[in-house]
């Protein structure tokens, strides 16, 4: 995971746009958003369940976005996924394969912070997401209640 400031240059979404400007953690925890890592090793959907139990999630399922898998509608999919949006509950996001940008909007400074994840990430959300260059991320979201009804 590496955290930073967006550098808001128009272009192609699943670029870095990387400003050099780093987020901490202690940053990050102050605009809402947890970040833990769990390889996934010997017990690690047990600390997955540990994580979702202490903050009440009730439910989940696994996403799984390909540029192959999608064929042509993955362009209109990805751009969806990026659209500011709000969520009611806070969401976790855990990626099992692949990696992908979740961005955040700090209220403060209306800067965006985009927060760089790949296999064994978890961080609790309330956030928009675009996929990278890689073109593929396979991730387990947990939610406190509903799921999206969408399906993929
Ligand atoms: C969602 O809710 O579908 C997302 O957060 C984007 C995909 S998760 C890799």
């Amino acid at each position: 995971m590496r955290a930073y400031v967006y550098d808001d240059i128009p272009g192609d979404q699943r670029k870095p746009h990387d400003s050099g400007e780093g987020v901490t953690l202690e940053q990050l925890k102050e605009l809402g958003v947890l970040y833990w890592k769990i390889p996934q090793q010997d017990g690690w959907e047990g600390e997955i369940d540990k994580v979702a139990k202490e903050r009440d999630y009730k439910n989940r399922d696994v996403i799984n976005v390909t540029r192959e898998g999608l064929g042509e509608a993955y362009e209109t999919k990805i751009k969806g996924f990026f659209e500011e949006h709000l969520h009611e509950d806070e969401e976790i996001r855990y990626i099992l394969e692949g990696s992908g940008f979740f961005d955040v909007r700090d209220q403060t400074d209306k800067k965006w912070v985009r927060i760089a994840m790949d296999a064994g990430d978890l961080v609790v959300l309330p956030a928009g997401f675009t996929l990278d260059e890689q073109d593929k991320i396979k991730a387990m979201r947990l939610f406190k209640v509903g799921m999206l009804v969408e399906a993929i």
